[in-house]
């Protein structure tokens, strides 16, 4: 989860503080040839002086060559910075090495599924925060992590807030609205049937009713998946028979709840291609008829930039309010988590991170950057 980002964001900051100690590792002279004395360096600048818990790097010789290969194309700080960094407790990074940093940082965002516009806006971010900005140089590892917290902070605080699907719930008990409707809509497997699952039991362990309704009649297996898992919760379920119109099975599962005083209907469907005409008209047709409060798309993280293609063309039809990001859990990369909300204009609700009923994640900002950013 994450691991991707994580990695790749880690390397990019630890390559560009350690590519000078690697070349200096490189640089070392081999045993047969005798070091010549080392003068010592004049320092004229009192502000230069050495601090008393300087170390230029203690790393080991093996750690050091692989962060010497991986620096081949990174940043080599100037020779001013490395001098500074040597013996003053903060430095400023000039404008080239804050381009070569960032071109790094934007790599890692670009190979881990992050947006083009997205990446560039953190990257722009990025820049004015670093230039000119003292940059601490015992721990600049740290400080610029922090830089690249602080961007993503405050990128991820500035998307629009996805409704709260619980205390939207508890709100509609509390003025005896009842039942809310929420449907959910994606493309086959991705997990939609699982996610009312996971809806489903996280309502019963909150003491809230619901019922499902198995308006999948398109694939043969799929009423018999939703009866499943509503049989393994225990909450109850309206069916019909395959291909029946799941709009009436909607309508029918709406009537059975305001019969029973149930609160929440949740109701399945068919997983659609945005270009599947027949099926995008029978979307259509369960939205007019069960006038759902909350319209959730359900996609996989792992399936890249096809996600945000997919809910932007399914917006054309039906008006989506949150999404959720299910496999989060297999997803090597985790750029989507960081980048589909701003694509698409519409807030991430939850994270899918694993197939059990209580692998479901309210969407946050903190858990995405501390997963992202190491501790
Ligand atoms: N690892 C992991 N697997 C998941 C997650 N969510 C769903 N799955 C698995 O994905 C597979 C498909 O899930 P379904 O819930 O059947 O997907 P669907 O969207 O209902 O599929 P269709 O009915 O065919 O459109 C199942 O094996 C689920 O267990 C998740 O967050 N993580
Ligand atoms: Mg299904």
């Amino acid at each position: 989860m994450f691991d991707g980002l994580k990695k790749k964001l880690a390397s990019a900051v630890k390559t560009f503080v350690k590519s000078e100690a690697a070349e200096e590792q490189n640089k070392a002279p081999d045993n047969t040839t005798p070091a010549p004395a080392e003068q010592p360096i004049q320092i004229e600048d009192e502000a230069l002086q050495p601090q008393d818990d300087e170390t230029i790097s203690n790393e080991p010789e093996k750690e050091a060559s692989e962060a010497n290969k991986e620096s081949q194309d990174a940043v080599k700080l100037s020779i001013a910075t490395k001098v500074k960094k040597i013996f003053r407790s903060s430095v400023k990074l000039n404008e080239n090495e804050i381009d070569n940093f960032l071109d790094q940082v934007k790599i890692s965002l670009l190979q881990s599924d992050v947006s083009l516009d997205v990446a560039e806006y953190l990257i722009n971010d990025m820049k004015t925060r670093l230039s000119g900005a003292e940059i601490d140089s015992k721990d600049m590892t740290n400080a610029l992590f922090n830089v690249v917290k602080d961007a993503l902070a405050d990128m991820l605080g500035r998307a629009k807030p996805g409704i709260d699907i619980y205390s939207y719930i508890s709100h509609r008990i509390s003025s005896g609205m009842l039942p809310v409707k929420i449907l959910f809509i994606g493309s086959n497997g991705t997990g939609k049937t699982t996610t009312i699952g996971k809806i489903a039991y996280s309502l019963k362990a909150k003491d809230v009713s619901c019922v499902m309704s198995a308006s999948d009649t398109f694939r043969a297996a799929a009423i018999e998946q939703t009866e499943y898992h509503a049989n393994k919760i225990g909450v109850p379920v309206v069916k019909s028979s395959y291909g029946a119109d799941p709009a009436s099975i909607a309508f029918d599962a709406i009537a059975y709840a305001k019969a029973r005083n149930i609160s929440v209907v949740l109701i399945d469907s068919a997983g659609r291609q945005e270009t599947n005409k027949n099926l995008i008209n029978e979307m259509q047709k369960i939205v007019r008829v069960a006038q759902p409060d909350i319209t959730v798309f359900v996609g996989e993280s792992t399936a890249g930039s096809v996600i945000a293609e997919q809910v932007n063309e399914l917006s054309k039809h039906v008006k989506i309010d949150g999404i959720i990001l299910t496999k989060l859990d297999c997803d090597a990369r985790g750029g989507n988590a960081l980048s589909i909300s701003n694509v698409t204009g519409i807030p991430i609700l939850f994270f899918g991170v694993g197939e059990a009923y209580d692998a479901i994640v309210p969407y946050s900002p903190e858990f995405i950057i501390k997963s992202v950013i190491p501790n």
